[in-house]
């Protein structure tokens, strides 16, 4: 087998890749360890920033975002027992869509395979060879895929990093996250982030019928160590009121970590979204941050394979690190402000400081929002 980009993963950078490259009529091959009705079931974010949401607009992959996704203009901020709205409208201008990263990749996969797009799940055993000279991805029983370039968007726990010489930053938090999916009407209209003593709680939403919900547990937490009454009771304790329950459609824990790896080429291999960077789930930055990614690489491997300019592709790993880094303090800031740690008083005053600083000045108010609603594709 042979085509121009080889694709390992089929998450949202790797699946969005594929849709770019093949707007520019280069072509693609995608290999997804998984099944196709895995990765569609995979729950996992649920915050489009503006800038993805418009992207997904102008490529032509929003028709059910736009008829499904729900518009907000603002989230909440809860402690010392009083919400505070972060007006996004009023402050910059814009906002966010919330729409399950499962549901884009549906529309990903379903777009993809109209347009005659070669996606292989349930590849097996995938090696990466050449990344310095003539890449070939080997697969499956002895199969082989050459190509011009490799993405690597196989996540997290994929191989491609490893085939990157690169220096790692890594910082692990004392908490994970225990997140619900439940079939039960959302009581509020928009997000509300929770700081209370006893632990954090994110109240979010997926549609009129379903809604979104994660506690801040031990980072040990089995997903079994709660009963579903001890789930509702805690989160309607951190939440400060009564919330519709339901069944639950899915219960699980996510870790809490930030890493980075630099540099994100190596080669003829260029990797995209977790598979080189992954942020704490606290500034909705995860799969947003996948998109920015691979926006930069069509753009670059463009120029490249159609015109010879390797411009792009020697820029591709600074162009995105300088907007990771604005993504990872973010997350780390709003991680650190909204989570109960240790018994250390002074902490504690220090996170209620930053939290009444957030809800009463317009400065620190607008930098909130203009990092949660996502800045500009390009403007660093
Ligand atoms: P992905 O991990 O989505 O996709 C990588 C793909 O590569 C997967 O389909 C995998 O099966 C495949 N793969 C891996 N190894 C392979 C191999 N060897 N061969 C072939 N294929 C291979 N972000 C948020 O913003 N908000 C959240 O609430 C949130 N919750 C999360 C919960 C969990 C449990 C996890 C793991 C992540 C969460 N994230 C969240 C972050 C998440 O949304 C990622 O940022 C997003 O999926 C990144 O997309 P990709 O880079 O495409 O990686
Ligand atoms: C979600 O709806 O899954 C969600 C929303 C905001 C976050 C994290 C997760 O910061």
């Amino acid at each position: 087998m042979r085509t121009q980009v080889g694709i390992v993963g089929a998450g949202p950078a790797g699946l969005l890749l594929s849709h770019l490259l093949a707007r520019q009529g280069i072509d693609s091959v995608v290999l997804e360890a998984r099944s196709r009705e895995y990765v569609e079931q995979r729950v996992r974010a649920g915050v489009l920033e503006h800038p993805t949401v418009e992207l997904l607009r102008e490529v032509g992959l929003a028709e059910r975002l736009d008829r499904q996704g729900l518009a907000h203009q603002g989230i909440r901020l809860r402690f010392d027992s009083a919400d505070h709205r972060i007006d996004f409208a009023d402050l910059v201008g814009r906002g966010i869509v919330v729409y399950g990263q499962q549901e884009v990749v549906k529309d990903l996969i379903a777009a993809r395979l109209a347009d005659g797009g070669d996606i292989r799940f349930g590849v097996t055993d995938v090696r990466l060879d050449g990344v310095t000279g003539d890449p070939v991805i080997h697969f499956g029983d002895g199969e082989e895929l050459r190509c011009d370039v490799i993405a690597g968007c196989d996540g997290f726990h994929g191989v491609s990093r490893a085939e990157v010489p690169h220096t790692a930053f890594d910082r692990r938090y004392p908490f994970a996250w225990l997140g619900i999916l439940a079939h039960a009407a959302p009581i509020h209209d928009e997000l509300v982030y929770a700081n209370h003593p006893d632990g954090f709680a994110l109240y979010s939403m997926r549609s009129p019928e379903v809604t979104r919900l994660y506690l801040q547990v031990p980072p040990d937490t089995d997903a079994t160590d709660w009963s579903d009454a001890q789930v509702w009771d805690e989160l309607q304790r951190r939440l400060g009121t009564e919330i519709n329950e339901g069944p639950l459609l899915e219960k699980g824990v996510t870790g809490m970590r930030s890493f980075v790896a630099e540099p994100m080429r190596h080669g003829r291999l260029f990797l995209a979204g977790d598979a080189a960077h992954i942020v704490p789930p606290t500034g909705a930055k995860g799969m947003n941050l996948a998109v920015a990614d691979v926006r930069v690489l069509a753009d670059a491997l463009g120029s490249y394979l159609r015109g010879g300019s390797e411009t792009g592709i020697d820029a591709y790993s600074d162009t995105c690190l300088r907007r990771v880094w604005r993504a990872e303090h973010f997350s780390w800031w709003m991680t650190t402000m909204l989570h109960a740690g240790d018994d250390d008083p002074f902490a504690r005053r220090l996170q209620l400081a930053q939290l009444q600083q957030t809800v009463s000045s317009r400065a620190a108010a607008t930098t909130l929002a203009e990092n949660y609603v996502g800045l500009p594709h390009g403007a660093l």
